[in-house]
């Protein structure tokens, strides 16, 4: 009756650490399922569409260089209240205050004055997910 589906990506960091299976395993072993799964270098275009809620921001032009710095995994992911699950899951924002338990809390830290090296992505409202998995599996 909850089952929602949700949009995660493992970030070019967290491709470029070797953690991608550690990630999906932490996201299985929570109990949800993950029923698609793409690597590729994300287009400047997908990057534009996935984050125009935050143009015009100060970080918005160096997240899109980052993000389009090497292969991202995207993942859909489906459970019962996923999209809340998961964004637990991944902690704070930030990885230096995310809690331990978390995957940016436990895997993820401070790599030079920014936050956008903090591993993961993942979609924040039914709507938003609907919008990102159509962006990024079609
Ligand atoms: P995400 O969208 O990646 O799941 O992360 P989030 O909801 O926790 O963070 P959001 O506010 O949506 O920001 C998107 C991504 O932009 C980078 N960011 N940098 N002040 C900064 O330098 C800053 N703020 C955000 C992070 O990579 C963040 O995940
Ligand atoms: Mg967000």
């Amino acid at each position: 009756m909850f089952m929602e589906s949700t949009l995660v990506l493992v970030k070019p960091d967290g491709v470029e650490r070797g953690l991608m299976g550690q990630i999906m395993a932490r996201i299985e072993a929570k109990g949800y399922v993950i029923t698609k799964v793409k690597l590729e270098t994300p287009s400047r275009e997908l990057l534009e569409t996935h984050y125009e809620e935050h143009e015009g921001k100060p970080f918005y032009e160096p997240l899109l260089e980052f993000m389009s710095s090497g292969p991202v995994l995207a993942l859909k992911v489906e459970g019962n209240r996923v999209i809340e699950g998961f964004r637990s899951l991944a902690g704070a924002t930030d990885p230096t205050v995310a809690a331990p338990g978390t995957i940016r809390g436990d895997l993820g830290r401070d790599w030079g004055g920014n936050v956008q090296k903090n591993l993961v992505h993942g979609s924040d409202s039914t709507l938003s997910a609907e919008r990102e998995l159509g962006l990024w599996f079609g």
